[in-house]
């Protein structure tokens, strides 16, 4: 059988990483992290996230952020195919929104096609916590976009593009206030109620 696509979306330092890590365990899945910083484009894009003086243009992080995935898109589909899990911290959804917040004018369709073909998840949560306490969470703010007037036009832009009301693989989780563990709970309920 083919493994288990799950993705976990969501502003910065809302807690991504840290349940993808617990859910790949429980799975006993692989876990898979966008922007892989590891890859040669993953090295561009980490300079661009660290570096305030490394300027490119906004069509070129979005294909790079695009060519990242695919970089890893042929592992990834080997795991799948092979039967097992992969739980993923970021992925498409991401690219799309952050280059939207950064240009609203932006042709959607656009921003979608340089993924077209990747595999697409099982189940997307997408991890929903207020400023107020993202501002509180460790090593917030030290990279570009982590700023609360921008985070609060990719939060729209994300409830945007993920088209919940029509797409039944999305999972909109409000985790605010709620504990590491609490989170897990949650998300391990929707998890096991859809029978993944
Ligand atoms: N980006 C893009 O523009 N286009 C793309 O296509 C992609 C990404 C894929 C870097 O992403 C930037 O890349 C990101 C979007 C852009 N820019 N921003 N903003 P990243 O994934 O490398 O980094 P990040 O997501 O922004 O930050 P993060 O540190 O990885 O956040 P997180 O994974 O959501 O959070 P965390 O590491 O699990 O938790 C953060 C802290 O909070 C940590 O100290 C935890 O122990 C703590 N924590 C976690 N959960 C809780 C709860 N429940 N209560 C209290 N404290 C908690
Ligand atoms: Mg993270």
């Amino acid at each position: 059988m083919r493994g288990r696509l799950i993705l976990i979306e969501g502003l910065d330092r809302s807690g991504k990483s840290t349940q993808a890590e617990i859910l790949a365990n429980r799975l006993n899945g692989q876990l898979f992290k966008f922007p892989d910083r590891s890859t040669p484009i993953g090295e561009i894009i980490n300079k661009f996230l660290t570096d305030p003086t490394f300027e490119l243009s906004d069509e070129s992080v979005h294909l790079l952020f695009s060519a990242n995935r695919w970089e890893k898109a042929a592992q990834l589909n080997k795991l799948l195919s092979e039967g097992t899990h992969v739980i993923m911290d970021r992925y498409v959804y991401s690219g799309i929104a952050y280059s939207l917040a950064k240009d609203k004018s932006r042709d959607v369709e656009w921003l979608y096609g340089p993924d077209v073909g990747l595999p697409k998840p099982d189940l997307t949560f997408f991890l929903t916590v207020s400023m107020e306490e993202l501002g509180t969470r460790k090593g917030w703010g030290e990279e570009r976009y982590e700023k609360e007037q921008f985070q609060l036009k990719v939060k729209e832009c994300f409830l945007k593009v993920l088209r919940v009301d029509t797409d039944p693989t999305i999972e909109i989780v409000d985790v605010n206030g709620l504990s590491i563990d609490e989170t897990t709970l949650k998300l391990w309920s929707i998890i096991e109620a859809r029978g993944l």
